[in-house]
């Protein structure tokens, strides 16, 4: 029944723009159309291929320029300070064909406090973080990474971890039954309960059942802005590979006050 309600608040209020306040949000791409940057449903410093998939890094193979980095974000500012959060992406990273033992550096789901594109500065293991001009990091990303960098903590070449205002990770975990640049369709999902204070962020090979990777405690109001931008980052170093977003689902929804203080929530 409360999930019934809840889905009903969801439903009502599903074509919100622009928010002062949290209110229900849900947008989807099952692919990405070719004028969907022209048109601002996205905001592009990237490209969309012919296959409909989101290319963020110049590709795919074998079209792969080193020290690059991109950034798509959705068009319209969001407000999500007090919401659950529900998004799942489905990704594909590829080596280069002529450089199949060096690939990198990895790709991120931002919460961007501007529209701005990527910095120069954000090129290899800052993941296209950075916003021109001045080079500052967004509030946070769950970063997807494929490059072992050493002077940043990284613990391999194939982790997922949350940054926030940073590059450096924390928490960080490996993928043990994923390979990022495997080349395969990965799902990603990441969620956010505003209730118990917890992002967590959950992968798998596309078709297979999620597993959750990293989680952390946090309170989004203390670390987000309103308005807020969401979208991917991505780039390349010295090693390179594409990063590719196949399709993106996003949905929100604020608390209900009298529900929240009766502790009745959307069961994940
Ligand atoms: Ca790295």
């Amino acid at each position: 029944m409360i999930f019934l309600l809840l889905l009903s608040v969801f439903l009502r209020g599903a074509s919100s723009s622009i928010l002062s306040e949290d209110t229900p949000i849900s947008f989807s791409f099952p692919s990405f159309a070719k004028d969907s940057c022209d048109n601002k449903t996205l905001i592009c410093y990237g490209a969309i291929e012919s296959s409909g998939a989101l290319s963020i890094t110049p590709g795919p193979p074998p079209n792969l320029p080193i020290r690059k980095v991109g950034r798509v974000l959705y068009g319209k500012p969001l407000s999500l300070q007090r919401s659950f959060i529900d998004t799942t992406i489905t990704i594909k990273i590829s080596r280069h064909q002529n450089y199949t033992d060096r690939a990198g550096d990895g790709m991120t789901f931002i919460f961007a406090s501007d529209k701005n594109g990527p910095s120069a500065k954000g090129v290899g293991e800052y993941l296209g973080l950075q916003s021109s001009p001045g080079d500052k990091f967004p509030p946070l990303a769950v970063e997807l990474d494929t490059c072992l960098n050493k002077n940043l903590n990284d613990p391999d070449d194939n982790h997922i971890g949350i940054d926030i205002n940073g590059i450096e990770s924390n928490p960080v975990n490996s993928l043990l039954d994923v390979d990022l640049k495997s080349g395969r369709a990965i799902q990603v999902r990441i969620y956010y309960n505003p209730d118990f204070g917890q992002l967590s962020v959950y992968a798998a090979y596309s078709g297979e059942t999620l597993v959750k990777v990293v989680e952390k405690p946090i309170n989004l109001s203390d670390i987000i802005p309103t308005p807020v931008y969401v979208g991917f980052t991505a780039a390349t170093g010295d090693f390179l590979e594409s990063h590719e977003v196949i399709n993106w689902t996003f949905n929100s929804f604020p608390v209900p006050p009298s529900l929240k203080e009766k502790n009745l929530v959307m069961p994940i």
